[in-house]
């Protein structure tokens, strides 16, 4: 938890002006444009663990907190709380087969796109009971309607409830049950939804085209896969792409689709995915070179408790396997052999943004271990049109301790969900 004085300094609105020192040491910036773009940063909304946020043209704002559940902000501030899980309170609906454990619990939140006719929004969490078929669990995705004076939701449906779950603790650091959820929901340009999954530690599970664990899935309102979508032959058809580790993160620049993925101690990856792509996760024992490894699972292999090199690390379990899978949908980013806890992400959109208009905003939750600097931060990525490159050319945030879960744009706003401070801040370029 943070100390009284950071409280009070989180609850002011600040202004940043990043040293050109920074910009310069890039190298990559022009004389000219080596101007800092200073942000506001103001307290929008406390939460605790917040995850999922959705905002609409109004000002609506959907968001959700892990170990709670879904609320709304409504334009004039009022928070409604709309669907709790299991022993919540205030909520205007409980759930009681929704639960929070670990990473698991209430993820991302969307919006439908024709919100204003069917009063749809979308909801990712976990859920327990005798019907949940991963050892009485499930990560499920549900759909309901929003109440017009917006302060209670109804017709709650399930429209996939088969996303796995990891039921128990295994052999392997962050080892507990309810690991690699995904949990990242949104619309695409095309109308169809993009639901991200993680790979529940399971080794076989992302090369598995009859598994949605390690997947983008890309679906129709009631859940079911998008007619386009091109897996391989005998996969899911709400498959879009496949071999994916625990991408938290999913944003769209025009009809692109990119997501950020956080890498085992090495490795955080932002992609844009191309249908039927494999994103070159395996984490399987006993194949492509690799040995058994511990509960079946080679994703923290080898030395998976120690220190190691990043570089020996990345060549034994690789977070894109080219050799194994050459046609393997290569990273745009690569956080410089690290994993930081890469989370959210989100194109920074509006000409308010000067410089860093169209840029990828990308935040890392902050992980330090075995000498891993501590990453908790947001990165400003300038990526390639091609979607194959991208330079790292700002680090925005400065003065920064908290751990950035997810971040959400709308024209000239960036906002940023923050696990340490437990709220979602507001960033504005001034
Ligand atoms: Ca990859």
């Amino acid at each position: 938890m943070p100390n009284t004085q950071s409280k009070r300094n989180a609850m002011q609105a600040r202004t940043y002006l990043l040293p050109s020192l920074v910009l310069a040491a890039t190298g990559l910036m022009g004389a000219q444009s080596a101007l800092a773009v200073s942000v506001k940063v103001e307290q929008f909304v406390e939460a605790k663990d917040p995850w999922g946020m959705a905002a609409m043209k109004d000002g609506t704002f959907f968001f959700t907190e892990k170990c709670g559940g879904l609320s709304v902000r409504t334009p004039s501030g009022s928070i409604n709380k709309l669907l709790g899980i299991g022993g919540s309170a205030g909520y205007s609906s409980v759930k009681n087969d929704l639960f929070c454990d670990g990473q698991a619990g209430v993820l991302g939140v969307a919006v439908d796109p024709e919100f204003d006719k069917n009063r749809y929004v979308y909801l990712r969490s976990t859920s327990k009971g005798d019907n949940r078929a991963f050892g009485g669990y499930a990560n499920i995705l549900m759909r309901m309607k929003v109440s017009a004076d917006m302060k209670s939701v109804s017709d709650v449906t399930e429209i996939i409830n088969d996303m796995g779950y990891k039921p128990k603790k295994s052999n392997h650091p962050f080892g507990g049950p309810g690991a690699h959820n995904g949990g990242a929901l949104a619309f695409g340009p095309d109308g169809y939804l993009y639901v991200t999954i993680g790979d529940n530690h399971s080794g076989p599970g992302p090369q598995d085209g009859t598994k949605l664990v390690g997947k983008v899935l890309r679906v129709d309102r009631d859940g079911k896969g998008a007619a386009e979508n091109k897996p391989p032959a005998g996969f899911d058809q709400r498959i879009f792409t496949y071999g994916h580790r625990n991408p938290q993160g999913i944003t769209f620049r025009g009809n692109d689709v990119y997501i950020s993925e956080n890498g085992p101690w090495h490795s955080d990856e932002v992609t844009k995915l191309v249908n039927g792509g494999n994103g070159g996760w395996d984490p399987r024992g006993e194949v492509n070179g690799r040995p058994a490894c511990p509960d079946g699972y080679c994703g923290y292999s080898p030395n998976q408790m120690g220190a190691m090199p990043q570089k020996e690390r990345a060549a034994f379990m690789p977070m894109t396997d080219l050799k194994a899978y050459p046609k393997a949908l290569k990273p745009a980013f690569n956080n410089n052999g690290l994993s930081q806890g890469m989370c959210g992400s989100a194109w920074l959109v509006g000409k308010q943004w000067k410089e860093w208009e169209g840029r990828l905003a990308v935040g890392y939750a902050g992980i330090g271990i075995h000498g891993t600097p501590v990453g908790n931060r947001i990165d400003i990525l300038d990526v390639s049109k091609d979607g194959m490159s991208a330079k790292k050319i700002e680090m925005s945030y400065p003065d920064y301790a908290g751990r950035v879960r997810h971040l959400h744009s709308t024209e000239g706003v960036l906002y940023v969900g923050d696990e340490a401070r437990g709220a979602i801040f507001k960033v504005t370029p001034q």
